[in-house]
């Protein structure tokens, strides 16, 4: 009897697992054997918690992000079409009365100690991001004291869902929450940015920690990124869903290349300037006006100011679109968007464009492009469910053939933004 009573526990205990476990579920990120479904980082975060710091922790967590359409156009002041996922950061924390902070990384299996009265960001390392943050409320004049953290999450690695501005917006609303703060969610948004800015080197405009913070399921935020305010989009996709696929490759000069295409958009509107007074960045021209800018800009210019100034419209159209429920125009509309990031704006890769030009040729798909900054991470295809299988078939084995590494596919799933648990 006890020995079947020793495996039978075990047994039932991994079938009710199976059970409790969302079916088909993409998301199945190894973590010490275990896969690491929400409810699961929470009671890690907390165990770990009360393992290193003998304390209870307040818990927060931020989404990860896609962007449904509107890329390399929140740093002109344009649109953005994005939407936060179920992957994300959760962030435990808790005041401990010391003259130095004390972090734990569950994903580096790493500690970290430093001063809060006097400590220096340091560029490359995952504390920075705490320390970024800090130095952000610190120059807004809150005032705060020790902190132990544990941090952990479930974002794919490398795949462009903005892991970075999901750690910077978990640990501003915990941190928000903790010292009684009342951040708004723009306020750690911005915050966010600016860390990013001032101590990963990246000049990243603001939709990711937006979207991260202002996140609502089932719906994409339509922002305007002059003004930093977004229209809710409901979507109601019926019998589609976005299915990323990532490339799994991430090449060497994306932060520098990034910077570049953003020095190239605030260049061309200085040239602009003189002929068109009114505007203030590129956001402001029209795609009416693009013989003209054309006469104006120098020959490596004009196809990057014409992508943004032609993502921006898509932008509006893609979103009335999706009002609509025209899936057909708005697939077509993520075709173009590719084809403009590649061609014109030039941040895509043989990769990206390989199962771009895959996602168009495959029956099911309605329109895919590449997402994010670029130059590595995933496309975002709009696809049948009951395609999903043969779409894997299709695109994995010549991939791998061509790249020597197979691709991988993540659903997402359209959720809540940033929030104290
Ligand atoms: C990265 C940046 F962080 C965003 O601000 C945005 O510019 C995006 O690339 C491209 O659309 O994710």
């Amino acid at each position: 009897m006890d020995w079947f009573l020793t495996i039978q526990f075990p047994l039932s205990w991994i079938r009710l697992w199976f059970l409790e476990s969302p079916p088909n579920d993409p998301f199945k990120l190894e973590f010490l054997g275990v896969q690491r479904y929400p409810y699961l980082m929470e009671a890690q975060i907390r165990s770990s918690f009360k393992n290193h710091f003998e304390t209870e922790p307040l818990i927060a967590f931020a989404p990860g992000r896609i962007n449904l359409i509107g890329e390399h156009t929140d740093y002109q002041e344009g649109f953005v079409f994005p939407a936060a996922v179920q992957f994300g950061i959760w962030v435990g924390v808790q005041k401990n009365q010391l003259p130095y902070c004390r972090l734990f990384s569950l994903d580096f299996e790493e500690s970290a100690t430093f001063d809060w009265k006097a400590f220096s960001p340091k560029k490359g390392h995952w504390s920075t991001y705490v320390m970024g943050f800090l130095a952000q409320l610190h120059q807004a004049g809150y005032k705060f004291e020790g902190f132990d953290m544990v941090i952990g999450g479930n974002i794919p690695v490398g795949a462009g869902l903005s892991s970075s501005a999901a750690l910077s917006v978990s640990i501003g609303t915990a941190l928000s929450a903790l010292f009684e703060f009342n951040l708004s969610k723009l306020s750690i948004a911005r915050y966010a940015q600016k860390s990013e800015h001032q101590y990963a080197g990246v000049n990243c405009g603001i939709m990711d920690p937006y979207a991260s913070a202002f996140g609502k399921e089932n719906t994409a935020l339509l922002l305007d990124c002059r003004v930093n305010q977004h229209e809710e989009v409901s979507l109601d996709l019926g019998e589609y869903c976005f299915l990323l696929v990532n490339s799994n490759v991430k090449h060497s000069l994306a932060d520098s290349a990034y910077n570049q295409r953003r020095a190239a958009c605030e260049e061309s509107v200085m040239l602009l300037t003189p002929y068109f007074p009114e505007i203030i960045t590129l956001r402001d021209l029209k795609v009416s006006q693009l013989e003209e800018v054309q006469q104006i800009l120098p020959e490596p210019l004009f196809p990057k100011a014409k992508h943004v100034i032609s993502e921006c419209g898509r932008v509006l159209e893609a979103s009335s679109a999706l009002r609509e429920n025209r899936l057909e125009l708005f697939g077509e509309l993520l075709k173009k968007s590719h084809q403009s990031l590649s061609q014109d704006f030039e941040v895509s890769c043989p990769e990206l464009d390989f199962l771009a030009q895959k996602a168009f040729e495959f029956s099911g798909v309605l329109g895919a492009r590449m997402m994010g900054g670029g130059f590595g991470g995933c496309t975002i295809n709009l696809i049948k469910k009951g395609s999903i299988e043969a779409f894997k078939y299709a695109i994995a084995p010549s991939y791998e053939k061509k790249f020597g590494k197979a691709p991988s596919f993540i659903q997402v799933e359209i959720s809540e933004g940033a929030r104290v648990i």
